[in-house]
């Protein structure tokens, strides 16, 4: 069962706030027009853009027990009290790790499809939900980051889109894109390409479920699933597929993301 304060939690705001944006509007009479402008003009671009892009889903789930337990006791430690480490950190530090070995999936097309850049940078845009409406802020050389740096810069980001205070920097030179939906809520979803990006995932909500172990013993694991799109011009289902198992298997295996193994 959800709790009225696991969703307050989950939209870190106070419950004042909150019952205003969790309940429906109250009903107006009379429909009402509005301009599309500011995020919402610049979603109408891009998503129109990239839907002209034959894309494919490839879709998986990874068990985040190990990495839960990593969190709660990083929590712990005193030198951490400052620290605020979200799952998305390691999914970034994961997906750097596993574009190194499969550089297609960083790498960009122009227009006509007739030339593809490999990226040098991992420079990884976050969809954010924002006041303004959908965000997509990029932390630039990920390759270069410490998991802890990763997140004070994610952090930074989070608290620009609070506060509008997004630089043009910020929102640029994106080479691949990290939905963390299930930050809100939800299992799957069928994500879009951010043109001219070839590839995207997106992570659900995690969720403890029965799962069997080694010895057929039904366990409790936490699970979430992730949907990647990729651009299907370029990119094979078989190269994001093993893309997909590098990541998923760093996740799973905490320790590797320091290894990079
Ligand atoms: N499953 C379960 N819990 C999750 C989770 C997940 N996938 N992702 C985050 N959480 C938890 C966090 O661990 C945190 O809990 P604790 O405080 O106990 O650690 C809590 O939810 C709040 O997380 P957060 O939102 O503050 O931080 P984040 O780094 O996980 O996510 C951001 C940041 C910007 C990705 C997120 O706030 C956001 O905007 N997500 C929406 C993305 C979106 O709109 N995508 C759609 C794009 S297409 O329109």
């Amino acid at each position: 069962r959800i709790l009225k304060e696991d969703i307050l939690k989950y939209l870190n705001i106070e419950s004042d706030e909150a019952q205003m944006q969790i309940k429906p509007s109250k009903p107006t009479f009379g429909d009402k027009t509005e301009p599309i402008k500011g995020f919402q003009k610049a979603m109408v671009k891009t998503m129109t853009a990239s839907l002209k892009i034959p894309h494919f889903v490839y879709g998986d789930e990874i068990v985040v027990t190990k990495l839960s337990q990593l969190r709660k006791t990083v929590k712990k430690l005193p030198q951490s009290k400052d620290v605020k480490l979200s799952f998305m950190p390691f999914f970034i530090k994961a997906a750097s790790n596993a574009l190194q070995r499969y550089p297609i999936i960083n790498a960009t097309v122009d227009e006509n499809c007739e030339n593809v850049t490999y990226k040098t940078e991992h420079n990884i845009g976050i969809a954010m939900d924002t006041k303004m409406g959908l965000a997509v802020p990029v932390i630039k050389n990920v390759q270069k980051l410490s998991i802890i740096e990763i997140s004070n810069e994610l952090n930074r980001l989070i608290t620009s889109g609070r506060d509008g205070t997004f630089s043009t920097e910020d929102l640029s030179a994106g080479t691949f894109t990290i939905s963390n939906i299930g930050a809100i809520g939800g299992t799957y979803m069928k994500p879009v390409i951010m043109s001219p990006q070839l590839a995207l995932i997106a992570m659900g909500a995690s969720q403890i479920l029965p799962r069997f172990d080694e010895f057929n013993n039904v366990v409790a694991e936490e699970i979430l699933h992730l949907s990647g799109v990729a651009d299907h011009r370029i990119v094979d289902g078989a190269t994001m597929a093993r893309f997909v198992q590098v990541l998923k298997k760093q996740i799973e295996n905490p320790y590797l993301l320091f290894l990079n193994l």
